[in-house]
């Protein structure tokens, strides 16, 4: 077990001399990047209302979200710090079109998905936001950025940072889930959260329930039987939703339970998800799975889901092994009565 009060740059020099040269340098770069560019965002949150960049950019990205100032900003420092960092060869990002190449990655670069500020939502009220990434080899390619597509299991490590009362960043090289918390003072993310393990089943359950009219009838189901009230089995569960992923992802790793974003089956001949596969759904399912987890589309394994498009969307049960194998079986017994 690491010494608690080792620094995430320690920690990760640690690991990756260690391990395969070239590769495993590369992704320590960049998450030590990532965690300098985590220092900046949070310090900008602090003071954002007070720099006037709070509110709408102007526009929407390519996936039709309203772009806030604060999105723009977040993308800008995450690829300054990756340009920085001399192992990336390309980001894909959420605000922006195409991947961001990046030619000085080295041969050994790596690509990232990244949503830079994930909640945006919660930016204008004070709630709280996340940053969420995943890395996978670069091959050596160029154009690189076409080597973000493929399925989740291709990633080489993932994470989030939590901008919240306390700043967390949490992240996994495919051994195990290790947490940290920004020592502000001395401007280092501290470990503070060795080894995470998600209990085997919790007490919450997270979902936005004001969508609950375009789910699936296995879904409502599922829903309905965490909702009711069965002393034997500890339930009803309590809601929790915070509007940022990250957030909610975080508590359930820790607390245990179930965090859903399940598709919108309006028209069941055509889900339409809401969460993007490359950075948001494939990086959590990573951290889940490695900490014991599982993460879940309803009908299979996310980290089998293999992208074909830079921002593909798609729905996710993530959290608790016994909670998202209960999910699955409620969406399993309603699509068989379906004739699905
Ligand atoms: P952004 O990355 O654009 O913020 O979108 C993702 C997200 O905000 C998630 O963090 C969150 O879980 C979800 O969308 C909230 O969506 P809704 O408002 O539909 O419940």
């Amino acid at each position: 077990m690491a010494d608690r009060s080792m620094t995430l740059d320690e920690h990760l020099r640690s690991r990756s001399a260690a391990a395969l040269p070239g590769l495993a340098r590369s992704v320590a770069g960049v998450l030590i990047a990532i965690g300098r560019s985590a220092i900046r965002i949070q310090a900008e949150l602090a003071h954002a209302a007070l720099r006037g960049r709070l509110g709408a950019a102007g526009g929407q990205n390519v996936t039709g979200d309203t772009v806030k100032k604060l999105d723009v900003w977040g993308h800008e420092t995450v690829v300054d710090a990756l340009r920085d960092s001399g192992a990336c060869r390309a980001l894909v990002s959420e605000e922006s079109a195409e991947p961001v190449e990046m030619p000085a990655g080295g041969a050994e670069g790596v690509v990232i998905c990244c949503d830079p500020v994930d909640g945006s939502s919660n930016l204008d009220v004070g709630g709280s936001v996340g940053t969420i990434f995943a890395l996978r080899p670069g091959r050596g390619q160029k154009p690189a950025g076409p080597m973000a597509l493929g399925p989740g299991s291709d990633q080489v490590a993932a994470g989030y940072v939590l901008y919240g009362p306390s700043t967390i960043l949490v992240y996994t090289m495919g051994e195990g889930v290790q947490g940290f918390t920004l020592d502000r003072d001395r401007g280092e993310f501290v470990l503070t959260h060795p080894e995470i393990r998600v209990p085997k089943r919790g007490k919450v359950y997270g979902v936005n329930e004001g969508n609950a009219s375009t789910w699936d009838p296995g879904q409502r189901a599922y829903v309905e039987h965490l909702r009711t009230p069965d002393k034997a089995s500890g339930r009803p569960y309590s809601l929790r939703y915070s509007g940022a992923m990250v957030a909610d992802v975080h508590r359930t790793l820790l607390d245990g339970g179930i965090f859903m974003y399940p598709s919108d089956m309006t028209d069941p001949g055509r889900p339409k998800p809401k969460l993007r596969l490359l950075y948001e759904v494939a990086p959590m399912a990573m951290i889940a799975e490695q900490a014991g987890g599982r993460a879940s589309t309803g009908t299979g394994r996310v980290l089998d889901l293999a992208a074909t498009e830079f921002h593909q969307r798609a729905p996710i049960l993530v959290g608790s092994p016994d909670d998202v194998a209960l999910a699955e079986e409620f969406h399993r017994r309603h699509a068989a009565r379906q004739g699905a």
